[in-house]
C-alpha cells in the first residue's frame, strides 16, 4: 500500500527529532506570486530591517535561464510580501564583465560599523562561479565592489564585525582536492588575502562528502559562531542537498569548536523533493526573533520556491553538545 504523499513525510519525520520545523503555509512565497514573469524564485537571503520588517533578497530566475535578486518585504515574514515591480539588482555585465550570466544566492551581513548592508552573491563569470560584494543602506541602490573571490567559488557570506582588525569572509572555492570551505581577510573589503581552510568536506559514503558550503550567514552565539552548512551527495539519481551544524569559535572563527556528524535537515517534503532541481533544501538567511533564540530560517526548495522552517539556537546548540566532535577534518576511513 502507497501512502499519501503528507503521510510519508510525516512518517520520516518521526524517526528523529526534527531540529528545524517546517511553516505550515509552505512554501510561502513561488513564482506565482511574483509581480512580473519569472521561471522561479528561491534561494533568498534575509534580513530584518530597523521597522521590524522581513526582507528577503531572493534569486529570480527568468525564462533564459538567468538570475537577477528582488526585494520581497514583510510585517510577518511569514505572509502578505510586498515584493519589487521590477527586479531590485540584476546583473551588470557592461561594468561588471563576470554577471554575464546572471547573479544568484545572496546573503545578507548587517555590519553596524559601516550602518550598511553588505550583500555577498554569486557572479555567474564565463570563467564560472566567482563572488561579488555589494553595499546597501535600504535595498534599493547598492555600491558594488564588484568580484572579490575569482571562479570557482560561492556558497560565502561576511562576519558582521572584524576579527583582530579585519573583515572575515566565508567562501567556498573549488579545487580538485575538494570542494571545503575557507575563511578570508581583509582591511577593506577590496583585497582579501591570509586564506585559511576552515571545514572540509569528508569524504566516502558520508552525506556532506565531497562538496560543502555555507548555508545562511553564520549565528553569532555566546558559546561560538554557530553555522549552518550545506552537503551535496552525489547519487545515480541527483544530487541531495542536506543541512549540517558546526560551531567555531567567537574570536578565531577559523577554530571549529563542534561538528555534528549527521544531516539535521535535508529533503523530505513534496516541494523540496520535486522542482526543477529535485531535492534540494537550500537556505541563504534567516532572521532572529525578538526572545534572542527563535530563528526564521528561509530556504530555497527544489529551485523552485522559498520556504520557512523555525528553529531554536538553544536546541541547536543542546543537539551539537550531544552530536558533535571537536574533530573538523572527521578524515575517510576514520
Ligand atoms: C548549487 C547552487 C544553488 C542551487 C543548488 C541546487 O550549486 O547553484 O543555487 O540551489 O546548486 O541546484
Amino acid at each position: 500500500m502507497t501512502l499519501p504523499a503528507e503521510q510519508q513525510v510525516s512518517l520520516l519525520s518521526t524517526r528523529f527529532e526534527p531540529l528545524l520545523h517546517r511553516h505550515p503555509t509552505n512554501p510561502i512565497l513561488t513564482s506565482r506570486d511574483w509581480p512580473y514573469p519569472i521561471n522561479s524564485v528561491f534561494n533568498a537571503g534575509a534580513t530584518r530591517l530597523e521597522d521590524g520588517t522581513t526582507l528577503l533578497l531572493c534569486r529570480v530566475e527568468d525564462r533564459r535561464g538567468l538570475s537577477h535578486l528582488s526585494a520581497a518585504r514583510s510585517r510577518n515574514g511569514v505572509d502578505g510580501w510586498q515584493i519589487d515591480s521590477e527586479p531590485t539588482l540584476t546583473p551588470d555585465p557592461k561594468n561588471y564583465p563576470e554577471e554575464i550570466w546572471g547573479i544568484e544566492d545572496p546573503r545578507i551581513t548587517f555590519v553596524p560599523e559601516l550602518q550598511q548592508y553588505v550583500v555577498t552573491y554569486t557572479s555567474y563569470s564565463r570563467g564560472g562561479p566567482g563572488v561579488s560584494l555589494a553595499l546597501t543602506k535600504d535595498f534599493r541602490s547598492f555600491e558594488r565592489y564588484g568580484v572579490i573571490m575569482s571562479p570557482d567559488d560561492k556558497d560565502s557570506s561576511l562576519l558582521p564585525r572584524r576579527i583582530d582588525g579585519c573583515w572575515a569572509l566565508i567562501h567556498r572555492p573549488m579545487t580538485t582536492l575538494g570542494s571545503h570551505m575557507w575563511i578570508s581577510y581583509s582591511p577593506d573589503l577590496r583585497y582579501w588575502g591570509r586564506h585559511r581552510l576552515m571545514l572540509e568536506a569528508r569524504r566516502g559514503a558520508w552525506w556532506d562528502a565531497n562538496k560543502i558550503g555555507l548555508s545562511p550567514p553564520p549565528i553569532e552565539t555566546s558559546r561560538g559562531w554557530l553555522v549552518f552548512y550545506h552537503g551535496v551527495r552525489h547519487t545515480p539519481s541527483g544530487c541531495l542537498y542536506r543541512l549540517g551544524l558546526a560551531l567555531f569559535e567567537l574570536d578565531n572563527p577559523e577554530k571549529c569548536l563542534l561538528r555534528g556528524d549527521s544531516w539535521i535537515f535535508g529533503p523530505e517534503a513534496e516541494y523540496e523533493r520535486h522542482g526543477d532541481v529535485d531535492d534540494v533544501v537550500f537556505p541563504c538567511g534567516y532572521t532572529m526573533d525578538a526572545d534572542g533564540d527563535t530563528l526564521n530560517i528561509y530556504y530555497g526548495a527544489a529551485d523552485c520556491a522559498i520556504a520557512l522552517a523555525r528553529s531554536s539556537v538553544r536546541s541547536l546548540l543542546e543537539w551539537l553538545d550531544a552530536n558533535g566532535s571537536s574533530d573538523r577534518r572527521q578524515r575517510a576511513g576514520d
